[in-house]
């Protein structure tokens, strides 16, 4: 398979969750660096255009993932469930579906990876604490711990098969920071995408751990292990700051408030027997 690093432009890029919020912003931010846009999801996406592929597909399926990935340069993977659910549910889509998705890699030989992480990998870290790459993960529910293991597995593949991997542990990326949290949290996504343009073409990306923020005023974040990425981010939360701070605060005793996951910390337990 091609050396993605060498170029600028990639042959044929998968996109895993490509119905969801950031996978139709990566569809449109992603389209001028890939002759071929491969788009998969579980939930209905739009009809293919010029230079794209859909291909539905349940991340579940080892075969469907592996015949997926075939003939792919690099892989952008966001599918999956993106909050916390019972852990049933997130074994299915997030951990065998991360597995299944590095399986084919190796398959196939697909050398790069862009894995939608979380700060949810890190939830329980406490709210004003500047943490880097290397802290100690605290995932903050089975959905962090989730993104805790494709972290890991990733790690794995680079150590064992050579396949490189961003880790991007988002932040909050949406139009706009919803409360006081995400004005630290937050990830525009211009900035989103741009970060995701760096890590596929960045000439040495090695394993990298990279946290997906803005360029807020106020930050729990240190990406200067990233710092050969090359990501500049050009937004910042500050403009929605006024609308965010005219909410109510949190009360002091609410985990929501102390820990960095926010609301996610308290989620749960869910029964399910
Ligand atoms: P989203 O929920 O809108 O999109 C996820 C997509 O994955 C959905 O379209 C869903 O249908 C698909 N999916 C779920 N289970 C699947 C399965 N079994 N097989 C195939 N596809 C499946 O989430 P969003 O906001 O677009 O996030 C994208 C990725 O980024 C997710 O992995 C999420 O965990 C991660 N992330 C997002 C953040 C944000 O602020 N939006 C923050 C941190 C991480
Ligand atoms: C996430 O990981 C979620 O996917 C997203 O929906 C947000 O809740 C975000 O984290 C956040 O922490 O704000």
């Amino acid at each position: 398979m091609t050396d993605v690093m060498t170029k600028q432009v990639l042959d044929r890029l998968l996109l895993t969750g490509a119905a969801g919020a950031l996978g139709r912003v990566l569809r449109e931010g992603l389209k001028p660096y890939a002759k071929t846009m491969r788009l998969s999801d579980i939930a209905a996406m739009a009809e293919a255009r010029e230079g794209e592929e859909v291909v539905p597909c349940d991340l579940a399926d080892k075969a469907a993932v592996d015949a997926l990935v075939r003939g792919c340069d690099a892989i952008v993977h966001l599918g999956g469930v993106s909050v916390e659910r019972p852990f049933e549910e997130i074994l299915e889509a997030n951990i065998k579906g991360v597995f299944h998705v590095y399986e084919g890699a190796r398959r196939h030989g697909v050398k790069r990876v862009v894995f939608a992480s979380s700060n949810h990998v890190i939830g329980f870290h406490e709210q004003g604490q500047l943490i880097d790459a290397d802290c100690a993960k605290r995932p903050d529910g089975y959905y962090g711990l989730s993104k805790s293991y494709g972290e890991d597995l990733s790690r794995f593949y680079f150590d064992r098969y050579g396949i490189q991997t961003a880790c991007l542990r988002i932040g909050s990326s949406f139009p706009e920071p919803k409360d006081r949290r995400m004005l630290v949290t937050w990830l525009s996504y211009r900035d989103l995408a741009e970060l995701v343009r760096c890590c596929l073409f960045a000439p040495e990306l090695g394993h990298t751990i990279v946290y997906g923020m803005s360029a807020n005023r106020d930050k729990w974040w240190d990406n200067s292990r990233a710092a050969h990425l090359g990501f500049r981010p050009q937004d910042s939360s500050e403009p929605f700051r006024a609308k965010a701070e005219a909410q109510p605060p949190l009360d002091d005793a609410d985990p929501a408030k102390r820990f960095q996951g926010g609301a996610f910390v308290k989620m749960g337990p869910y029964e399910t027997l």
